[in-house]
Protein backbone atom coordinates (compact mmCIF):
# COMPACT_ATOMS: atom_id res chain seq x y z
CA UNK A 1 0.00 0.00 0.00
CA UNK A 2 1.68 3.53 -0.98
CA UNK A 3 0.61 6.66 1.03
CA UNK A 4 -0.08 9.95 -1.25
CA UNK A 5 3.57 11.46 -1.39
CA UNK A 6 5.11 8.02 -2.39
CA UNK A 7 2.19 7.72 -4.73
CA UNK A 8 2.44 11.27 -6.06
CA UNK A 9 6.28 10.18 -6.88
CA UNK A 10 5.09 7.45 -8.55
CA UNK A 11 2.91 9.33 -10.73
CA UNK A 12 5.62 11.99 -11.39
CA UNK A 13 8.15 9.20 -12.57
CA UNK A 14 5.39 7.26 -14.42
CA UNK A 15 4.91 10.50 -16.67
CA UNK A 16 8.07 11.68 -17.30
CA UNK A 17 10.33 8.68 -16.86
CA UNK A 18 10.76 5.85 -19.98
CA UNK A 19 9.66 2.73 -18.49
CA UNK A 20 12.25 0.25 -18.58
CA UNK A 21 11.77 -1.06 -15.13
CA UNK A 22 9.10 -2.01 -13.15
CA UNK A 23 10.43 -1.99 -9.59
CA UNK A 24 8.54 -2.35 -6.53
CA UNK A 25 6.90 0.54 -5.10
CA UNK A 26 9.25 1.84 -2.42
CA UNK A 27 10.02 5.07 -2.70
CA UNK A 28 13.68 5.41 -0.95
CA UNK A 29 14.69 8.82 0.64
CA UNK A 30 17.47 7.92 3.16
CA UNK A 31 20.13 4.92 2.82
CA UNK A 32 23.19 3.95 6.30
CA UNK A 33 24.31 0.62 6.39
CA UNK A 34 21.75 -1.92 5.60
CA UNK A 35 18.87 0.02 5.83
CA UNK A 36 16.69 2.30 3.63
CA UNK A 37 14.40 4.79 4.67
CA UNK A 38 11.00 5.26 2.33
CA UNK A 39 9.24 8.87 2.22
CA UNK A 40 6.83 7.36 4.78
CA UNK A 41 9.83 6.85 7.23
CA UNK A 42 9.20 3.09 6.80
CA UNK A 43 12.31 1.30 7.48
CA UNK A 44 13.95 -1.63 5.23
CA UNK A 45 16.68 -3.86 5.26
CA UNK A 46 18.04 -4.07 1.99
CA UNK A 47 18.90 -7.48 0.61
CA UNK A 48 19.60 -6.07 -2.95
CA UNK A 49 22.47 -3.39 -1.89
CA UNK A 50 22.04 -2.21 -5.07
CA UNK A 51 22.88 -5.41 -6.95
CA UNK A 52 26.19 -5.23 -5.10
CA UNK A 53 27.50 -1.62 -5.88
CA UNK A 54 26.57 -1.12 -2.04
CA UNK A 55 28.81 -3.91 0.11
CA UNK A 56 30.10 -1.01 1.91
CA UNK A 57 26.91 -0.50 3.10
CA UNK A 58 24.57 3.05 2.33
CA UNK A 59 26.33 5.93 2.55
CA UNK A 60 28.96 5.27 4.09
CA UNK A 61 30.81 7.90 6.25
CA UNK A 62 34.00 7.31 5.76
CA UNK A 63 33.46 7.18 1.74
CA UNK A 64 31.06 9.77 2.21
CA UNK A 65 33.90 12.18 3.32
CA UNK A 66 36.41 11.15 0.54
CA UNK A 67 33.83 12.27 -1.81
CA UNK A 68 32.54 15.54 -0.64
CA UNK A 69 36.74 16.27 0.29
CA UNK A 70 37.64 15.84 -3.40
CA UNK A 71 33.97 17.78 -4.30
CA UNK A 72 35.69 20.92 -2.47
CA UNK A 73 39.11 20.43 -4.66
CA UNK A 74 39.05 18.74 -7.97
CA UNK A 75 36.57 16.84 -9.67
CA UNK A 76 37.21 16.39 -13.70
CA UNK A 77 39.80 17.21 -15.78
CA UNK A 78 39.57 14.21 -18.56
CA UNK A 79 42.76 12.32 -19.27
CA UNK A 80 43.74 15.05 -21.24
CA UNK A 81 45.74 16.19 -17.76
CA UNK A 82 46.88 14.11 -15.28
CA UNK A 83 45.28 14.55 -11.34
CA UNK A 84 46.72 13.81 -8.18
CA UNK A 85 44.31 11.04 -7.74
CA UNK A 86 44.34 8.65 -10.36
CA UNK A 87 48.14 7.31 -10.07
CA UNK A 88 47.81 6.16 -6.43
CA UNK A 89 44.32 4.44 -7.04
CA UNK A 90 46.02 2.52 -9.86
CA UNK A 91 48.99 1.13 -7.89
CA UNK A 92 45.98 0.26 -5.09
CA UNK A 93 43.99 -1.50 -7.44
CA UNK A 94 47.12 -3.30 -9.15
CA UNK A 95 48.08 -4.64 -5.87
CA UNK A 96 44.85 -5.09 -4.43
CA UNK A 97 44.49 -7.53 -7.70
CA UNK A 98 47.98 -8.42 -8.77
CA UNK A 99 47.69 -7.12 -12.09
CA UNK A 100 49.85 -5.05 -13.89
CA UNK A 101 47.77 -2.39 -15.37
CA UNK A 102 44.60 -0.83 -14.56
CA UNK A 103 42.21 1.21 -17.24
CA UNK A 104 39.58 3.30 -15.07
CA UNK A 105 35.80 3.89 -16.84
CA UNK A 106 32.40 4.31 -15.32
CA UNK A 107 29.99 1.99 -15.80
CA UNK A 108 30.42 -2.08 -16.03
CA UNK A 109 29.24 -2.02 -19.66
CA UNK A 110 32.33 0.37 -20.45
CA UNK A 111 34.69 -1.86 -18.49
CA UNK A 112 33.21 -4.82 -20.46
CA UNK A 113 33.37 -3.08 -23.42
CA UNK A 114 37.22 -2.48 -22.87
CA UNK A 115 37.63 -6.00 -22.15
CA UNK A 116 35.96 -7.30 -25.56
CA UNK A 117 38.41 -4.82 -27.37
CA UNK A 118 41.51 -5.40 -25.57
CA UNK A 119 40.32 -9.29 -26.21
CA UNK A 120 40.42 -9.03 -29.86
CA UNK A 121 42.95 -6.50 -30.50
CA UNK A 122 45.38 -8.81 -28.49
CA UNK A 123 43.86 -11.52 -30.53
CA UNK A 124 45.70 -9.83 -33.88
CA UNK A 125 48.30 -8.56 -32.21
CA UNK A 126 49.95 -11.10 -30.01
CA UNK A 127 48.08 -14.39 -31.38
CA UNK A 128 47.88 -13.84 -34.83
CA UNK A 129 44.34 -14.47 -35.66
CA UNK A 130 43.34 -12.93 -38.84
CA UNK A 131 41.87 -9.31 -39.00
CA UNK A 132 38.10 -9.21 -38.41
CA UNK A 133 38.10 -12.96 -37.66
CA UNK A 134 38.60 -13.08 -33.36
CA UNK A 135 35.80 -14.67 -31.41
CA UNK A 136 35.15 -14.75 -27.91
CA UNK A 137 33.75 -18.00 -25.56
CA UNK A 138 30.79 -16.58 -23.97
CA UNK A 139 28.07 -18.38 -21.39
CA UNK A 140 24.48 -18.70 -21.87
CA UNK A 141 23.15 -17.15 -19.13
CA UNK A 142 25.50 -14.29 -19.20
CA UNK A 143 24.86 -10.70 -17.75
CA UNK A 144 27.62 -8.34 -18.64
CA UNK A 145 25.64 -4.84 -19.11
CA UNK A 146 23.35 -3.13 -21.59
CA UNK A 147 25.28 -2.01 -24.50
CA UNK A 148 24.36 -2.84 -28.17
CA UNK A 149 27.41 -5.66 -28.31
CA UNK A 150 26.78 -6.99 -25.15
CA UNK A 151 22.81 -7.64 -25.54
CA UNK A 152 24.09 -9.20 -28.73
CA UNK A 153 25.80 -12.42 -26.65
CA UNK A 154 23.06 -12.31 -24.33
CA UNK A 155 20.79 -15.48 -24.22
CA UNK A 156 17.83 -13.40 -22.42
CA UNK A 157 15.10 -12.06 -24.40
CA UNK A 158 14.62 -9.49 -22.58
CA UNK A 159 17.57 -7.73 -23.21
CA UNK A 160 18.17 -8.95 -26.63
CA UNK A 161 14.59 -8.19 -28.40
CA UNK A 162 14.08 -5.89 -31.07
CA UNK A 163 17.74 -3.83 -30.27
CA UNK A 164 19.61 -6.06 -33.50
CA UNK A 165 21.78 -5.97 -35.69
CA UNK A 166 24.70 -7.34 -33.48
CA UNK A 167 28.48 -7.43 -33.36
CA UNK A 168 29.57 -10.89 -34.61
CA UNK A 169 32.37 -12.87 -33.13
CA UNK A 170 30.84 -14.25 -29.83
CA UNK A 171 30.69 -17.88 -29.48
CA UNK A 172 28.33 -19.17 -26.73
CA UNK A 173 28.40 -22.15 -24.73
CA UNK A 174 26.42 -23.42 -21.59
CA UNK A 175 27.58 -22.19 -18.36
CA UNK A 176 29.92 -24.96 -16.47
CA UNK A 177 30.24 -27.07 -19.57
CA UNK A 178 33.96 -27.69 -19.86
CA UNK A 179 33.09 -29.82 -23.22
CA UNK A 180 31.38 -27.54 -24.25
CA UNK A 181 33.99 -24.91 -24.67
CA UNK A 182 36.55 -27.17 -25.92
CA UNK A 183 34.73 -27.88 -28.74
CA UNK A 184 33.86 -23.74 -29.14
CA UNK A 185 37.54 -23.29 -29.43
CA UNK A 186 39.05 -22.46 -32.55
CA UNK A 187 42.02 -20.87 -34.16
CA UNK A 188 40.21 -18.07 -33.74
CA UNK A 189 39.56 -17.84 -30.29
CA UNK A 190 41.26 -14.65 -28.70
CA UNK A 191 39.73 -15.71 -25.34
CA UNK A 192 36.97 -16.86 -23.15
CA UNK A 193 34.93 -14.10 -21.15
CA UNK A 194 33.11 -15.12 -18.47
CA UNK A 195 31.19 -14.50 -14.67
CA UNK A 196 33.07 -16.91 -12.12
CA UNK A 197 29.56 -16.83 -11.00
CA UNK A 198 26.30 -15.61 -13.07
CA UNK A 199 23.99 -13.21 -10.65
CA UNK A 200 21.45 -11.93 -13.20
CA UNK A 201 20.82 -15.67 -13.97
CA UNK A 202 20.31 -16.02 -10.06
CA UNK A 203 23.88 -16.50 -8.46
CA UNK A 204 24.82 -19.33 -10.95
CA UNK A 205 26.98 -21.05 -9.08
CA UNK A 206 29.61 -23.62 -11.48
CA UNK A 207 30.38 -26.84 -11.15
CA UNK A 208 33.70 -27.53 -8.73
CA UNK A 209 37.17 -27.58 -11.18
CA UNK A 210 35.22 -25.24 -14.21
CA UNK A 211 37.21 -22.18 -13.64
CA UNK A 212 40.38 -24.52 -13.47
CA UNK A 213 38.98 -26.19 -16.36
CA UNK A 214 38.68 -22.25 -18.15
CA UNK A 215 42.64 -21.45 -17.25
CA UNK A 216 43.95 -25.05 -18.79
CA UNK A 217 41.57 -24.86 -22.04
CA UNK A 218 42.73 -21.13 -22.37
CA UNK A 219 46.64 -22.04 -21.34
CA UNK A 220 46.46 -24.95 -23.81
CA UNK A 221 44.79 -23.45 -27.12
CA UNK A 222 46.55 -20.00 -26.59
CA UNK A 223 43.82 -17.67 -25.77
CA UNK A 224 43.01 -15.58 -22.74
CA UNK A 225 40.81 -16.20 -20.00
CA UNK A 226 38.88 -12.86 -18.84
CA UNK A 227 36.71 -12.82 -15.59
CA UNK A 228 33.92 -10.69 -14.69
CA UNK A 229 33.67 -9.84 -11.61
CA UNK A 230 31.50 -6.88 -11.61
CA UNK A 231 29.18 -8.33 -9.48
CA UNK A 232 30.88 -11.45 -8.23
CA UNK A 233 33.77 -9.25 -6.94
CA UNK A 234 35.07 -7.27 -3.90
CA UNK A 235 33.82 -9.47 -1.13
CA UNK A 236 30.64 -10.56 -2.44
CA UNK A 237 31.42 -13.92 -2.28
CA UNK A 238 33.62 -14.25 0.63
CA UNK A 239 36.85 -13.82 -0.97
CA UNK A 240 37.94 -10.14 -2.79
CA UNK A 241 37.38 -11.99 -6.03
CA UNK A 242 35.63 -15.16 -7.14
CA UNK A 243 38.16 -16.55 -9.15
CA UNK A 244 40.30 -17.19 -5.68
CA UNK A 245 37.86 -19.77 -4.97
CA UNK A 246 39.50 -22.30 -7.06
CA UNK A 247 43.13 -21.10 -7.09
CA UNK A 248 43.06 -19.72 -10.49
CA UNK A 249 44.63 -16.46 -12.06
CA UNK A 250 42.70 -14.97 -15.01
CA UNK A 251 44.69 -12.85 -17.32
CA UNK A 252 41.99 -10.24 -16.88
CA UNK A 253 38.99 -9.02 -14.97
CA UNK A 254 36.30 -6.98 -15.22
CA UNK A 255 35.42 -4.60 -11.86
CA UNK A 256 32.56 -2.18 -10.73
CA UNK A 257 29.58 -1.24 -8.96
CA UNK A 258 31.29 -1.81 -4.93
CA UNK A 259 34.24 0.38 -6.33
CA UNK A 260 31.85 2.49 -6.53
CA UNK A 261 31.07 2.70 -2.59
CA UNK A 262 27.60 2.82 -3.29
CA UNK A 263 28.31 6.38 -4.29
CA UNK A 264 29.74 7.42 -7.84
CA UNK A 265 30.13 5.37 -10.78
CA UNK A 266 33.47 3.85 -11.30
CA UNK A 267 34.55 0.71 -13.20
CA UNK A 268 38.06 -0.81 -14.47
CA UNK A 269 39.44 -3.69 -16.59
CA UNK A 270 42.36 -4.78 -15.12
CA UNK A 271 45.15 -7.29 -17.04
CA UNK A 272 49.07 -7.92 -17.25
CA UNK A 273 51.07 -5.73 -19.11
CA UNK A 274 50.94 -8.64 -22.00
CA UNK A 275 47.35 -7.80 -22.73
CA UNK A 276 47.29 -4.13 -21.75
CA UNK A 277 50.08 -2.86 -23.87
CA UNK A 278 47.36 -3.44 -27.13
CA UNK A 279 46.35 0.20 -25.65
CA UNK A 280 48.40 2.50 -27.08
CA UNK A 281 48.15 6.49 -26.82
CA UNK A 282 44.43 7.51 -28.45
CA UNK A 283 42.64 5.02 -28.96
CA UNK A 284 40.78 3.83 -25.95
CA UNK A 285 39.14 5.93 -23.50
CA UNK A 286 35.90 8.21 -21.84
CA UNK A 287 35.45 11.63 -21.25
CA UNK A 288 35.13 11.03 -16.88
CA UNK A 289 37.46 7.72 -17.15
CA UNK A 290 40.01 8.12 -13.98
CA UNK A 291 38.25 11.51 -12.99
CA UNK A 292 39.78 12.36 -9.56
CA UNK A 293 36.16 12.17 -7.73
CA UNK A 294 35.60 9.14 -8.79
CA UNK A 295 39.46 7.76 -7.99
CA UNK A 296 38.77 9.72 -4.38
CA UNK A 297 35.59 7.62 -3.92
CA UNK A 298 36.90 4.43 -5.22
CA UNK A 299 39.98 4.48 -3.17
CA UNK A 300 38.40 4.81 0.07
CA UNK A 301 35.81 2.35 -1.01
CA UNK A 302 38.49 -0.21 -1.05
CA UNK A 303 40.13 0.87 1.95
CA UNK A 304 36.61 0.16 3.57
CA UNK A 305 36.53 -3.18 2.02
CA UNK A 306 39.88 -3.98 3.50
CA UNK A 307 40.33 -2.45 7.05
CA UNK A 308 36.86 -3.10 8.36
CA UNK A 309 37.47 -6.57 6.97
CA UNK A 310 34.53 -7.38 4.79
CA UNK A 311 35.69 -10.06 2.90
CA UNK A 312 36.83 -12.53 6.04
CA UNK A 313 33.61 -11.42 7.42
CA UNK A 314 31.54 -11.93 4.50
CA UNK A 315 33.37 -15.30 4.46
CA UNK A 316 32.24 -16.33 8.06
CA UNK A 317 28.84 -15.29 8.19
CA UNK A 318 28.00 -16.46 4.93
CA UNK A 319 28.49 -20.30 6.11
CA UNK A 320 25.90 -19.12 8.59
CA UNK A 321 23.55 -17.56 6.35
CA UNK A 322 23.77 -20.62 3.74
CA UNK A 323 23.08 -22.63 6.78
CA UNK A 324 20.31 -21.31 7.74
CA UNK A 325 19.06 -20.76 4.14
CA UNK A 326 19.51 -24.97 3.86
CA UNK A 327 17.27 -24.97 6.93
CA UNK A 328 14.11 -23.14 5.88
CA UNK A 329 10.79 -24.72 6.78
CA UNK A 330 9.10 -24.38 3.53
CA UNK A 331 8.28 -27.08 0.84
CA UNK A 332 8.85 -24.02 -2.06
CA UNK A 333 12.10 -24.42 -2.70
CA UNK A 334 13.63 -26.13 -5.31
CA UNK A 335 17.42 -25.20 -4.81
CA UNK A 336 19.18 -22.73 -2.58
CA UNK A 337 22.46 -21.59 -4.23
CA UNK A 338 24.67 -19.50 -1.67
CA UNK A 339 28.61 -18.39 -1.85
CA UNK A 340 29.37 -15.64 1.04
CA UNK A 341 26.68 -13.13 1.37
CA UNK A 342 25.30 -13.90 -2.19
CA UNK A 343 22.17 -16.25 -2.84
CA UNK A 344 19.68 -17.68 -5.20
CA UNK A 345 16.81 -19.14 -3.58
CA UNK A 346 14.80 -20.79 -6.42
CA UNK A 347 11.30 -21.62 -5.82
CA UNK A 348 9.43 -24.32 -7.34
CA UNK A 349 7.43 -23.15 -10.36
CA UNK A 350 4.34 -24.15 -8.41
CA UNK A 351 5.36 -21.31 -6.13
CA UNK A 352 3.86 -19.04 -8.65
CA UNK A 353 6.95 -16.70 -9.23
CA UNK A 354 9.34 -14.86 -6.86
CA UNK A 355 8.02 -11.62 -7.22
CA UNK A 356 4.50 -11.67 -5.20
CA UNK A 357 7.27 -12.97 -2.37
CA UNK A 358 9.54 -9.94 -2.73
CA UNK A 359 6.26 -7.64 -2.54
CA UNK A 360 5.57 -9.92 1.01
CA UNK A 361 8.67 -9.46 2.14
CA UNK A 362 8.69 -5.76 1.38
CA UNK A 363 5.80 -5.51 3.70
CA UNK A 364 7.85 -6.86 6.67
CA UNK A 365 10.86 -4.37 5.64
CA UNK A 366 12.72 -6.26 3.83
CA UNK A 367 14.12 -5.02 -0.11
CA UNK A 368 15.08 -7.90 -2.46
CA UNK A 369 14.82 -8.56 -5.77
CA UNK A 370 13.34 -11.62 -8.36
CA UNK A 371 15.17 -12.99 -11.06
CA UNK A 372 14.29 -15.38 -14.22
CA UNK A 373 10.60 -15.30 -12.18
CA UNK A 374 11.36 -17.96 -10.07
CA UNK A 375 14.65 -16.90 -8.39
CA UNK A 376 14.34 -14.50 -5.17
CA UNK A 377 18.42 -13.17 -5.30
CA UNK A 378 19.41 -12.19 -1.75
CA UNK A 379 22.84 -9.94 -1.70
CA UNK A 380 22.95 -7.36 1.59
CA UNK A 381 25.51 -5.38 1.80
CA UNK A 382 28.30 -7.06 3.36
CA UNK A 383 28.19 -4.70 7.02
CA UNK A 384 25.33 -6.79 8.07
CA UNK A 385 25.45 -8.50 11.33
CA UNK A 386 24.72 -12.31 11.84
CA UNK A 387 21.27 -10.73 14.42
CA UNK A 388 20.29 -8.89 11.15
CA UNK A 389 20.71 -11.88 8.82
CA UNK A 390 18.81 -14.64 11.31
CA UNK A 391 16.33 -11.96 11.08
CA UNK A 392 15.84 -11.53 7.51
CA UNK A 393 15.78 -15.31 7.11
CA UNK A 394 13.38 -15.41 9.64
CA UNK A 395 11.13 -13.22 7.70
CA UNK A 396 11.93 -15.50 4.39
CA UNK A 397 10.24 -18.11 6.38
CA UNK A 398 7.51 -16.72 7.46
CA UNK A 399 6.58 -15.60 4.16
CA UNK A 400 7.21 -19.11 2.25
CA UNK A 401 5.66 -20.67 5.38
C1 LIG B 1 20.45 -3.28 -14.89
C2 LIG B 1 21.05 -7.22 -13.83
C3 LIG B 1 22.58 -7.62 -11.98
C4 LIG B 1 26.77 -7.19 -13.99
C5 LIG B 1 27.91 -7.90 -14.45
C6 LIG B 1 28.49 -6.14 -15.91
C7 LIG B 1 27.39 -5.39 -15.49
C8 LIG B 1 26.51 -5.91 -14.52
C9 LIG B 1 28.22 -9.28 -13.90
C10 LIG B 1 27.17 -4.00 -16.10
C11 LIG B 1 25.35 -5.09 -14.09
C12 LIG B 1 23.31 -4.67 -13.05
C13 LIG B 1 22.74 -3.87 -14.20
C14 LIG B 1 21.41 -3.42 -13.74
C15 LIG B 1 20.91 -4.46 -12.75
C16 LIG B 1 22.11 -5.31 -12.42
C17 LIG B 1 21.95 -6.73 -12.75
F1 LIG B 1 19.94 -7.58 -13.20
F2 LIG B 1 20.84 -6.32 -14.74
F3 LIG B 1 21.63 -8.27 -14.36
F4 LIG B 1 23.37 -7.22 -11.08
F5 LIG B 1 22.41 -8.88 -12.09
N1 LIG B 1 28.72 -7.36 -15.40
N2 LIG B 1 24.38 -5.58 -13.44
O1 LIG B 1 25.93 -7.74 -13.05
O2 LIG B 1 27.42 -3.01 -15.15
O3 LIG B 1 26.91 -1.14 -16.72
O4 LIG B 1 25.25 -1.77 -14.97
O5 LIG B 1 27.41 -0.72 -14.30
O6 LIG B 1 20.91 -3.07 -16.01
O7 LIG B 1 19.24 -3.42 -14.64
P1 LIG B 1 26.70 -1.58 -15.30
Amino acid sequence: MTTTKAAELIAQENQFGAHNYHPLDVVCTKGEGVFLTDVDGKQYMDFLAAYSAVNQGHNHPKIGEAMIAQVKTLALTSRAFRNDQFPPLLEKLCKLTGFDKALLMNSGAEAVETAIKAMRKWGYDKKGIEYGKAEIIVAEGNFHGRTTTIVGFSTDPDSTSRFGPFTPGFVIVPYGDLEAVKKAISPNTCAIFMEPIQGEAGVVIPPRGFLKGLRDLADANHCLLVLDEIQSGLGRTGKMFAFEHEGIRPDGITIGKALSGGYYPVSAFLANDEVMDVFTPGIHGSTYGGNPLACAVASAALDVLVDEQLVEKTANLGAHFKQRLQNLKTDKVQEIRCIGLWAGVQLRPEAGGARKYCHALKERGMLCKDTHVDTIRLAPPLVITRAQIDWAVDQLEAVLA
